[in-house]
């Protein structure tokens, strides 16, 4: 079900604007996994997991017990869940002050004689995906900890994520589950440092800037603009934020965003300021 999908985006004006910033955030349902590769992505939370609430699962014939060891975040880790039973867990409550696509990284560590296994995300009692673990060292009992791939998780305020050994295969459970790092899905990325469609355009150093610098030159033919590569999750909704600044007169005030080359809408301008 993973699948990752290039979307090219272009902003283009006739007008006199200086595009300093496109933000970048995904508003879907739930899909798979995608990274973002923005000049700077969004602030990610880490969840220490061994901090959540654990449960057993069927057939359990022990409690989940926590690890100890200085390469875990915060020195502690959710032991190996091979005997907590079928379903076993732990789950956390994030923070979730923006509701909207969020990417969620598991930091594990697993030991040299389980080469790949499965462990399952749970958003409140549905399944979304698998993360898919792998050996992360030679040396027993030090193996260190490694991030898994991302995967794409539509987040309201209140949802709980839970990790569970439920793929029928005890050995899947075999790990160090660390932690959870959650990051709005998306991220900024500077104008400077798209693709021109024009040899006429230049980025500039401007104060206030994001980043010191935006790019001018779109007054000069329509056409004009600035061009992002995105690796998004799936089709769907995206929410798009333009930082600019006009000067002087106006050509015209709206810029038109394209994606992969056809126009997708337009977004309105303001006079003068930084935006
Ligand atoms: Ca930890």
């Amino acid at each position: 079900m993973r699948k990752k999908a290039g979307r090219a985006l272009s902003a283009s004006v006739a007008a006199v604007c200086l595009l300093t910033s496109v933000d970048f955030s995904g508003m879907g349902s739930v899909l798979a996994a995608g990274q973002p590769s923005a000049d700077v992505p969004w602030t990610t939370t880490r969840y220490e997991l061994e901090d959540g609430r654990t449960f057993t699962g069927t057939g359990a014939t022990q409690d989940i017990a926590i690890k100890t060891g200085n390469r875990f975040s915060g020195g502690r880790a959710i032991d190996t869940m091979d005997k907590n039973g079928d379903g076993a867990g732990v789950a956390i409550e994030p923070t979730v002050t923006e509701n909207g696509l969020y990417q969620v990284v598991l930091g594990y560590s697993k030991g040299r004689a389980y080469a790949e296994g499965k462990i399952a995300l749970y958003k409140n009692d549905t399944r979304i995906d698998y993360f898919e673990t792998k050996t992360t060292g030679t040396d027993p009992g030090v193996e260190p900890v490694v991030q898994s791939d991302a995967i794409a998780v539509r987040l309201e305020d209140g949802d709980e994520l839970s990790l569970r050994s439920d793929t029928g295969d005890a050995t899947d459970a075999v790990a160090c589950f660390d932690y959870l790092d959650i990051s709005l899905w998306g991220g900024r990325y500077e104008a400077e440092n798209g693709e021109f469609t024009l040899d006429s355009m230049e980025a500039e150093a401007v104060e206030n800037a994001s980043g010191g610098m935006a790019v001018d030159g779109f007054e000069k033919t329509d056409g004009a603009g600035v061009e992002f590569p995105f690796t998004i999750p799936a089709d769907d909704t995206y929410y798009l934020t333009l930082g600019y600044t006009r000067i002087n007169y106006e050509i015209a005030d709206q810029i038109g965003v394209y994606v992969d080359g056809e126009r997708a809408g337009e977004i309105t301008l303001k006079y003068r300021g930084l935006h």
